[in-house]
C-alpha cells in the first residue's frame, strides 16, 4: 500500500498539471480561521437557566450528554478542536455569561466580568472570541426586543446591545484578535400585521442608538443578520433581508448571511459577490436548512461548496468573515460539530484547488460545453489525498478514524453527564 506522502504526492503532481499548486493551498488553509458557535454543545440553552428556547428557533433531539455547565462546554469545545485542523475562533452568546456566585444578571446588566472566564479560555489558547446580543429566551423578549412599541421594554434591549458593544471591545482588547459582534432579533409576527413600517423604523432607531454608544471600529466589528421568517413569526420579521443589508450599507457596518435565512430557492452563494461589490467586508453564518432553517450540521455539500467557491476564487479570503450557526440534538454533539467544522474546511479546500482561472476564461469566451465538461471531471480529482495531508500536517487525524476519539469521550466522559 503507499504510504500517505506518496499519495499526496501523486495528488500533488496531477493538481499542478492543471495549474493548481496543492501546498499553497494547504498553507493558506491552515491559516483560516472559522468562528465556532458555542451553542452547538448545550442546544442553545446558555448559563441563566431561563427555560425554553425561544425566538421562533428550535433545537430537536434529547441525544444525551449536552453540556450543562461553563466546564463542561469548554471542556466539549477542547475536544472538537482537538479533532479540526488549524486555529479558530469561539463564538459566544450573551446568555452564556458565567456567573460565580450563582446571580444571573439580567441581560441589561451584563459586564465583562461576566466574560472573564471565556477570554482567560481564549488567550490560554491563543485564540479570538465574536459575541452576540441575546435577544431571545428572555421574559421580555416575548413580545418584541428592538422593535418593542413598549418604550420601556424597547430601553431595556438597547441597553443590552450597549452592554455587548462593551464586552466585544473587551474581547478584542484581551485576545488581541477583533470581534465580530453580530445582531440578530426574532421580532415578527405570526399573522398578517396591520403595520410593517413601524417596527421597522423603531428597529432602525433602537440600532443607531446602539451603534452610537461609540466604540472601536477597529476592534469590534458589529454585524446584523436578516432572515426572512421563524416559528412564530411566519408572517413578517422586522430584520428582513432588505432591511438589514440596507442598515448595514448606509451605516457602515457588515452585513451577515445565515443561509437558512432565505426563501428556499434563494441561494446565498449568488449573493456573496453581489455584497461583495459594495460591501468591504461581509460575514457569514454557514448552517443548513432541510425544507426550512432548520440549522442542521453542515455538510459536505453543493451549496456549501459553492459558497466557498464564490469566497475563494473571488479573491476575497480576508473579506468574507465565516462562521458557523446549527444545533443538532439528535445525534453525539461532538461529533455535530466536528463534522460541521471539517465540511466547511473540505469545502474550501475544494475551491482551492480548483482552476480557478482557467474556468473563468472558458466562461468569458463562451465556451459553455468544455466548462460544464471540465467541472464536472474536476470532481474526480484526488482531494482527499490533499485533505489527508493538510490534516496531518495540522497534526490531526484526516479520515473517519477521527471519531474513535469522539466514542471514548462519549463513554468516559459525556455518558456520565
Ligand atoms: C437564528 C439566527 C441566529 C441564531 C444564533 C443562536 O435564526 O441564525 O444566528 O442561530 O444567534
Ligand atoms: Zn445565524
Amino acid at each position: 500500500m503507499m504510504t500517505q506522502k506518496e499519495l499526496y504526492q501523486i495528488a500533488k503532481e496531477r493538481y499542478a498539471a492543471i495549474g493548481v499548486d496543492t501546498d499553497a493551498a494547504i498553507e493558506k488553509l491552515l491559516k483560516l480561521p472559522i468562528s465556532m458557535h458555542c451553542w452547538q454543545g448545550d442546544d442553545v440553552k446558555g448559563f441563566e437557566n431561563a427555560g425554553a428556547l425561544t425566538g421562533g428557533i428550535q433545537t430537536t433531539g434529547n441525544y444525551p450528554g449536552a453540556a450543562r455547565t461553563p466546564e463542561e462546554l469548554m471542556q466539549d469545545i477542547d475536544k472538537v478542536f482537538s479533532l479540526i485542523p488549524g486555529k479558530h475562533k469561539v463564538n459566544v452568546h450573551a446568555s452564556y455569561g458565567i456567573y460565580e456566585d450563582g446571580k444571573v444578571a439580567d441581560r441589561d446588566q451584563i459586564k465583562p466580568e461576566h466574560f472573564k472566564k471565556w477570554v482567560e479560555f481564549a488567550k490560554e489558547r491563543g485564540i479570538g472570541l465574536d459575541f452576540n446580543p441575546t435577544y431571545f429566551s428572555h421574559p421580555s423578549a416575548e413580545n418584541g426586543t428592538l422593535t418593542n412599541p413598549n418604550e420601556e421594554i424597547r430601553a431595556f434591549w438597547i441597553r443590552h446591545g450597549i452592554a455587548c458593544i462593551r464586552i466585544s471591545e473587551y474581547f478584542a482588547r484581551e485576545t488581541g484578535y477583533p470581534c465580530l459582534m453580530n445582531i440578530w432579533i426574532p421580532d415578527g409576527f405570526k399573522d398578517i400585521p396591520a403595520d410593517r413600517l413601524g417596527p421597522r423604523a423603531r428597529y432602525m432607531d433602537s440600532l443607531d442608538q446602539i451603534l452610537g454608544c461609540g466604540y472601536d471600529k477597529e476592534l469590534v466589528y458589529v454585524t446584523i443578520e436578516s432572515k426572512v421568517f421563524g416559528i412564530g413569526f411566519e408572517s413578517y420579521t422586522a430584520g428582513s433581508a432588505e432591511f438589514a443589508l440596507s442598515y448595514a450599507m448606509t451605516r457602515g457596518i457588515v452585513p451577515l448571511m445565515d443561509n437558512g435565512h432565505y426563501h428556499p430557492t434563494e441561494v446565498v452563494s449568488d449573493k456573496i459577490s453581489a455584497l461583495l461589490c459594495f460591501s468591504p467586508k461581509i460575514a457569514l453564518h454557514v448552517t443548513r436548512g432541510v425544507r426550512w432553517d432548520s440549522d442542521h450540521v453542515v455538510r459536505y455539500d453543493d451549496e456549501t461548496q459553492e459558497m466557498m467557491k464564490e469566497i475563494v476564487r473571488n479573491d476575497a479570503l480576508d473579506r468574507v468573515i465565516l462562521a458557523t450557526d446549527y444545533f443538532d440534538a439528535s445525534i453525539n454533539r461532538i461529533a455535530a460539530w466536528v463534522i460541521g467544522m471539517r465540511s466547511v474546511q473540505k469545502a474550501l479546500l475544494n475551491a482551492m484547488l480548483l482552476p480557478n482561472a482557467k474556468l473563468k476564461e472558458l466562461q468569458d469566451s463562451l465556451s459553455f460545453t468544455e466548462l460544464m465538461m471540465l467541472q464536472e471531471e474536476l470532481k474526480m480529482y484526488p482531494m482527499g489525498d490533499v485533505w489527508n495531508e493538510f490534516c496531518a500536517r495540522a497534526g490531526i487525524v484526516g479520515d473517519e478514524s477521527w471519531f474513535d476519539a469522539v466514542k471514548d469521550y462519549e463513554k468516559n466522559v459525556l455518558s456520565k453527564r
